[in-house]
């Protein structure tokens, strides 16, 4: 682990951190939580003390681009508002939209463009009080969002950046309708853009937008661009039937960044072999059309004082307290996740079932709670997962269950913050055992939440986030489910001091890296000297010769 941007992430963390895979960092993911789960329920945040907008920025602004927006319009008695979603990002990020006065540009979702048919007006000036900053809404028809959003973003991307490729569909129309819609922002961001703003571009959605606003803009300024999840591995990601045209796209950027160092490397092995491009891997830096592309290392983290203080409040204490009554004393294994195949959870039925298997002694003594928020429901994989795990629930109820105790409790639906944070405190196990994750903040968050320090996460070793916190989880490999099955036992026997032992460890990882201190670092990396424009001498811009790849 050596590159520049991940010495850059580094470099104030606590010793704690010292041994970690990566830099630090979080962004938002409200691309990918649906809005149930993001409606605000937090207040806008107080803006900190010096403020991160001017030291970093000076005059500049920032200028977003998200799939998801971070406000939602809310009809009310005394007219539209605008309420902020949830999540870490947002959370970050408002302050620095707000004192910069920045625009974030991002999908006006489809019930909200029926709504506002009639109105011209896609710029909105939020939130509703205080300091500003635009909202730049792009509107997108019910088709664009099936062939675009449900298509080629979910069906071609997110299957393949998750190893998942007998799940990829790679249909001609849909990505051309993405390329159609990554132009569509182009020429939004270009629209909205002043000389020296930051442009900063989130997530698969947009892989081809970084290149469109290169094309099209008028003013100079730095590009970058953070993905939420996996950069696969070259043998995978050269199955894309448009991976030249993705990467030429994400090269746009004059920073590329991801969760963990094996995804850039992915990612620069691609630009090597499948473009042919100069990599120079020392340095972190792809050579192309005459610029110098850096790529960081910048994993995600929450905001944990949030979740720390939700956690630690009265309401929480209570909430927590009338679970673990409800649990009748049964310890309880807890997940949480966007209903998702990449997450596991089929996978985490089979290990319950194979726990309560081999020891019956567990029965009326344990209790697993899953917590699905619905996601992605369009798409036929997600209904069939859906239909799955449904049954899959009934058929271990069936096995292990008595007429008063059932093993498994599910609810499928997103929570409110502050039962979630109930949730975690009174959980004795955390079970997060994606197949693929970019990162997990589920993860992140049980840990912030531990009042008494001594619950224990279990985490794939598959995740961005085993990487980032190390070994004071239980790491499992998730497709190993009688390995899951054993180590849920281990967790359920561990001693208190072991488990606060590593709950420690974790914590000051979780803390280490706080989304607050990712935003700075990216953003740091991002206003580095060196981005924009072409060089002049472009001997540096490949095409050399043309690998078998092409
Ligand atoms: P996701 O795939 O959505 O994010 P994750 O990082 O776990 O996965 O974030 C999910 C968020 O949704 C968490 O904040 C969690 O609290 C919330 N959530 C999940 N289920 C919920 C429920 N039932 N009710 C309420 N809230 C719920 C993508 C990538 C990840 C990466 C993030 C951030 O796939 O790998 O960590 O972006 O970059």
């Amino acid at each position: 682990m050596h590159p520049r941007y991940t010495e850059m992430a580094v470099r104030d963390r606590s010793p704690e951190m010292e041994d970690l895979q990566g830099g630090a960092s979080r962004i938002f993911n409200s691309a990918v939580i649906p809005l149930a789960v993001e409606h605000g329920q937090r207040g806008a945040a107080a803006l900190p003390g010096p403020s991160l907008a001017r030291r970093l920025l000076g005059d500049r602004r920032l200028l977003l681009v998200s799939n998801r927006e971070p406000y939602v319009r809310k009809r009310t008695p005394d007219g539209v508002r605008f309420e902020r979603t949830t999540g870490g990002l947002v959370t970050a990020l408002e302050p620095v939209m707000r004192e910069s006065g920045g625009v974030w540009v991002a999908w006006q979702p489809e019930s909200d463009a029926r709504e506002t048919a009639i109105e011209s007006e896609r710029r909105f000036r939020v939130p509703d009080d205080g300091p500003q900053f635009t909202l730049r809404q792009v509107p997108l028809t019910k088709n664009e969002v099936v062939r675009y959003y449900y298509g080629f973003a979910n069906r071609a991307l997110w299957p393949l950046c998750h190893y998942f490729v007998d799940r990829c569909r790679f249909d001609e129309d849909e990505w051309k309708q993405y390329e159609q819609i990554n132009e569509r922002f182009a020429a939004a961001v270009v629209e909205e853009a002043r000389a020296g703003d930051v442009v900063w571009v989130h997530d698969y959605h947009f892989c081809l937008l970084p290149q469109k606003i290169r094309e099209r803009r008028r003013h100079g300024g730095p590009i970058a661009f953070f993905l939420h999840i996996p950069f696969p591995a070259e043998e995978v990601f050269r199955v894309l039937p448009w991976r030249r045209q993705v990467l030429e796209g994400l090269l746009g950027a004059d920073l590329v960044a991801f969760h963990t160092d094996e995804y850039a490397g992915d990612f620069l092995g691609c630009c090597e072999r499948l473009l042919d491009a100069d990599v120079d891997h020392e340095r972190q830096v792809v050579h192309w059309d005459g610029r110098e592309v850096r790529v960081g290392v910048f994993p995600i983290g929450i905001d944990v004082e949030e979740f720390r203080a939700a956690a630690a409040s009265p309401e929480a204490a209570e909430r927590a307290a009338s679970i673990r009554k409800g649990l009748g004393g049964a310890r309880l294994i807890l997940g949480v996740d966007r209903l998702d195949y990449s997450k596991g959870i089929l996978e985490r039925l089979h290990a319950i079932d194979l726990l309560l298997t081999a020891r019956p002694e567990l029965r009326r003594r344990l209790v697993f709670l899953q917590v699905a928020v619905p996601s992605r429901e369009q798409v036929h994989d997600y209904r069939e997962l859906k239909r799955q795990v449904d049954e899959m629930v009934g058929r271990v109820n069936g096995k292990h269950g008595t007429a008063n105790w059932q093993p498994v409790r599910y609810l499928y639906r997103g929570v409110p913050r502050e039962e979630l944070v109930a949730y975690y405190r009174a959980a004795d196990v955390c079970l997060v055992n994606p197949l693929r994750d970019g990162m997990n903040l589920v993860a992140m968050e049980y840990v912030a939440c531990q009042q008494d320090g001594d619950g224990v996460l279990v985490l794939s070793e598959l995740t961005g986030a085993a990487r980032t916190l190390g070994d004071g989880a239980l790491l499992v490999n998730p497709f190993a489910i009688q390995e899951t099955a054993d180590t849920l036992a281990a967790a359920l026997e561990m001693e208190p001091a072991e488990r606060r032992r590593r709950m420690q460890r974790l914590f000051a990882r979780v803390t280490a890296c706080d989304v607050h201190g990712w935003l700075e670092r990216i953003l740091t990396a991002a206003l580095e000297e060196g981005h924009g424009e072409p060089r002049g001498d472009a001997g540096h811009a490949r095409p050399r010769s043309m690998s078998l790849y092409h």
